[in-house]
């Protein structure tokens, strides 16, 4: 946007706020916004005239039918995918199972492409690609389809059959997306790994979900390095008794790559073998649609399963109610596609509903810090979704980058993956939406495969910081330990009450873990493993994990998954991982360490052991910092003291009991130590 036009606007946005009524303090944990958060932003009136939902009263009255009702409601809902066999049943939920639209056949790649082609959309844009070095790409309906059909005959060349299992390690290229939707069409179940993630992890989830193929890339670009993707997959490969038969790796970089004859193929090449032809299959509403890893509270990441009628349905409905996307809109979702966000958010949701949906392969700063403004403005982005922590960095980088480029195109804003500070939330108002653009904190998680909750922007007034109100169809309890709801402003434990179409179906090859993870805690409830409150208008206030995983930039990461990284060092002893506040990141990741007799701690074995479990895990479980000690504060019964650790690594004074603690002068050490040391 013009000097000019940026600087008028925030006028134009203080009259659209109510003016706050009252500023409470409260006790926070981020480090500026000691305010409870009064300000409301009614939602704009231009975007009002034109939403679908326009008024509370609309949202309320379908929120009701939705939990009062849900036949009725989904029934109505569903009926917009495109089925080959009708369902005969809405739900059919015995805890912690639950079946959608049962009877019922359909093919999710036929509902994103094939459904588009008898229209208009045929010649529309489905994706427009922009590659971190500047290249252009741009798939309309027509063509997308005919990649996708042609990749999936390359994977039945393969022998890929339905329920057999893809791994999907790729740079942020349209093939990613090729590559899922062709899984989708012959009734495979790929599992998506982000590219972050190093060849242990590829190891893991190979072993995990007993995958024959892998497909990739020989390398991606992020910040103008080049990230050695296929090296990556060699290296996992080198394990003994993989199930892996065949590599299929796209030319993005160019560098030079290992081929292993037998086992590796180029995806270009494999084209030449195939035809375009490719019917969808028609398979049941419950069949396995993807299994996408994450983190939880042991060392071992859990495979999380979705399917398929259900899922679809939530990802259509919440870009059709939550994002409002229209035939005109060019959207935006900067998540990567090895995250459950991109998978509803940059493929499925948006295509099912014909969206044009734009994807950018890179860095926020490369080459300079505007370079997420400069594609707004060069393709007249209307829809923005992006992170936190990404906002919290554009903040500190500075307005200017933003005043050199027209953001007027933007409509309507979104955020997911951490609590979204006041400061930031007004920031992205004003200075991104020019304080006309409805903000939508969407609430959610890997396990719900879509928003839960989250402003409907036509409907809801929004306030900086709070995910406001349920989605359809979710019924929220905030409670204490024994299932009551707690009072207005008071902390307890999220959890949700009712099935909803896109919650998991599972944990791969795990049903006991399930059962135990997600529904034992409150009896027929799924507990999300997130502290909330409710304010006096039952908005509710998102505080954040309060079991054993850590959020750093958006990214779910378990303590128990560094600190098995960590013991797996020769020189380490015995690991605690914990979070501390980060500024820009939400949370850092601090490694308490003790090393075995003899071992020489010191900033040499701490950059060691930060490389370690980056060699591990990968570079998004990159340890901030690294404290030697000489013993862990633990309990008498052996358990290691968190709740110390965490007040020692934000640097607090030490609150609460220390009365368990087995040796006192163990925090006296461990509060002056350092990696420095
Ligand atoms: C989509 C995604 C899930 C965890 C979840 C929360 C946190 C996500 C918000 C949020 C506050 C939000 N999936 N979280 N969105 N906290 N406000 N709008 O992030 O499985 O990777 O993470 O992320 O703690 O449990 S995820």
């Amino acid at each position: 946007m013009s000097k000019k036009a940026a600087a008028k606007k925030p006028a134009k946005a203080a009259k659209a706020a109510k003016p706050a009524k009252s500023v409470a303090k409260a006790s926070t944990t981020s480090s500026k916004s000691l305010l409870v958060e009064n300000r409301v932003f009614k939602p704009d009136a231009g975007f009002v005239k034109k939403a679908r939902i326009n008024s509370m009263a609309q949202y309320k009255a379908m929120h009701v039918e939705s939990l009062k009702n849900p036949d009725k409601f989904f029934g109505r809902e569903a009926k917009e995918l495109t089925w080959s066999k009708p369902f005969t049943k809405v739900l059919d939920w015995k805890c912690p199972n639950a079946k959608w639209f049962t009877g019922g056949k359909l093919n999710v790649s036929e509902n994103c492409l094939d459904r588009h082609l008898n229209g208009p959309r045929k010649t529309k844009a489905a994706l427009i690609w922009e590659g971190e070095p500047g290249e252009k790409r741009v798939y309309t309906y027509q063509q997308l389809h005919r990649e996708v059909c042609r990749f999936a005959n390359v994977l039945k060349r393969h022998k890929v059959k339905k329920g057999d299992r893809v791994i999907i390690y790729m740079p942020m290229i349209p093939e990613a997306a090729i590559a899922m939707l062709a899984c989708t069409r012959i009734g495979a179940v790929h599992s998506v790994i982000f590219g972050g993630f190093s060849a242990e992890s590829i190891k893991d989830r190979v072993l995990d979900s007993g995958a024959s193929i892998i497909i990739t890339a020989d390398g991606g670009y992020r910040r103008g390095a080049v990230v050695p993707l296929k090296k990556n997959v060699d290296d996992a490969l080198k394990a003994k008794d993989t199930p892996v038969k065949t590599v299929v790796v796209f030319k993005r970089t160019g560098q030079d790559i290992h081929i292993e004859e037998g086992r590796d193929v180029w995806w270009h090449r494999e084209l030449e073998y195939v035809d375009a032809k490719c019917p969808a299959v028609a398979l049941d509403s419950e069949a396995d649609l993807f299994i996408l890893y994450t983190s939880g509270s042991t060392g071992k990441p859990k495979g999380i399963l979705h399917s398929t009628a259900g899922y679809l349905l939530h990802a259509q409905m919440t870009c059709k109610y939550v994002f409002d996307l229209r035939d005109d809109d060019v959207y935006w979702c900067t998540a990567d596609i090895g995250w459950v966000t991109g998978h509803s958010y940059i493929v499925y949701g948006p295509l099912a509903l014909g969206a044009t949906c734009l994807m950018y392969e890179g860095a926020p700063n490369w080459p300079e810090n505007d370079r997420f403004w400069k594609i707004i403005e060069e393709y007249a982005v209307t829809v923005f979704y992006t992170a936190p922590t990404a906002i919290r960095a554009f903040m500190k980088w500075g307005d200017e980058w933003l005043k050199k480029h027209d953001l007027s195109s933007l409509r309507l804003l979104g955020t997911v993956g951490e609590p979204i500070n006041p400061e930031a939330w007004m920031w992205y108002h004003h200075k991104v939406g020019g304080g006309k653009c409805p903000i939508v904190d969407t609430w959610w998680q890997t396990e719900t495969g879509g928003h839960m909750i989250t402003p409907i922007p036509g409907a809801v007034p929004t306030k900086p910081g709070t995910a406001t109100l349920p989605f359809f169809g979710v019924d929220v309890g905030i409670v204490d330990d024994l299932g009551n709801e707690v009072g207005t402003n008071e902390q307890g434990k999220l959890v949700i009450k009712k099935p909803w179409p896109s919650m998991l179906r599972g944990i791969w090859g795990d049903k006991k873990r399930y059962q135990e993870t997600y529904w034992s805690d409150f009896k027929g409830w799924y507990f999300a493993g997130d502290g909330a409150r409710r304010d006096k208008d039952g908005y509710i206030w998102i505080i954040g994990r309060i079991d054993d995983v850590l959020n750093v930039a958006g990214h779910r990461l378990g303590t128990a998954e560094v600190e098995s990284a960590l013991v797996s060092h020769p020189s380490v002893a015995e690991a605690a991982v914990v979070g501390r506040p980060d500024e820009l990141k939400g949370q850092g990741v601090v490694c308490f360490v003790t090393v075995k007799e003899g071992i020489k701690t010191g900033r040499d074995l701490s950059e060691e052991l930060k490389k370690h479990v980056r060699k591990v895990i990968g570079p998004v479980a990159t340890p901030d910092e690294v404290r030697f000690a000489a013993a862990l504060p633990k309990t008498r019964s052996g358990k290691i003291m968190r709740r110390l650790l965490k007040q020692i690594a934000a640097g607090e004074t030490l609150k609460g009991d220390t009365t368990t603690l087995e040796d006192i002068n163990v925090i006296a050490a461990l509060s002056a130590a350092s990696g420095e040391d």
